[in-house]
């Protein structure tokens, strides 16, 4: 069956997408939202967010729904450990990822912000920091309680919580001056993670719809 991920570019929870298929080798058709238009996605996907993964003529919307069915067809290499508590705490720890950062800092978000309460961009800014950095600090912390410093996250592979790390902090490097100094484990991880072809594989600049540089869309 033809696997179709709906992503641009810059979609982050795309990316985790991208890298747990990457990581198990499973090949797929790429269609940019951005190239196709919102208009004719929203017919696709309801929800309006990116990414989702077309299997046949059915669609999976959220990422985490996706990363789940990819889990359960495509189970090695697992992404997940194998004991259930550290399994469970690898999910908690995207969780932070997907529900406490990610879903406060995407574009609706900030369109909000600035056309529905008249925040301007130096207070967008300003909001984009700092919930990045409560959740970073969270993260940090749950990192340091691990009865065993991995290289990765929850083990001596990467998986589950490092796909979700992962394009969180190279969002806030690049796109949100986001200061990675008072967090030197996931510093440590992003570091380990970053070179690999996986990770690599699925970043922004390695997608077909990238522009050549990395374009923030417009508050308009
Ligand atoms: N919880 C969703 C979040 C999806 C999401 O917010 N994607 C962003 C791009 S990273 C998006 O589509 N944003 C469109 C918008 O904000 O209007 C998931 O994990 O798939």
């Amino acid at each position: 069956m033809t696997l179709t991920l709906y992503s641009n570019y810059l979609n982050s929870a795309g990316e985790r997408v991208r890298i747990a298929l990457a990581l198990k080798q499973i090949n797929y058709d790429y269609i940019s939202v951005g190239q196709i238009g919102w208009e004719a996605y929203e017919k696709i996907n309801p929800q309006r967010l990116m990414p989702a993964l077309k299997i046949g003529d059915r669609i999976i919307p959220q990422s985490t729904a996706i990363l789940e069915y990819l889990e359960e067809t495509h189970p090695n290499p697992p992404l997940l450990p194998a004991d259930p508590v550290l399994r469970a705490q690898a999910r908690g720890f995207a969780q932070h990822v997907v529900s406490e950062m990610h879903a406060i800092d995407v574009i609706r978000v900030r369109r909000f912000l600035h056309h529905g309460l008249g925040v301007e961009q130096d207070g967008i800014d300003h909001w984009q920091r700092h919930w990045f950095a409560v959740g970073f600090a969270a993260l940090e912390e749950l990192l340091r309680r691990r009865p065993t410093a991995w290289p990765y996250c929850f083990g001596e592979a990467p998986g589950w919580a490092d796909l979700h790390l992962i394009p969180q902090v190279a969002k806030g490097l690049t796109r949100f001056n986001v200061d990675m100094s008072p967090f030197p484990l996931i510093d440590g991880i992003f570091k380990a993670c970053v070179d690999l072809p996986a990770f690599i594989a699925a970043t922004p600049a390695q997608q077909p719809d990238y522009p050549g540089k990395l374009v923030e869309p417009e508050l308009r």
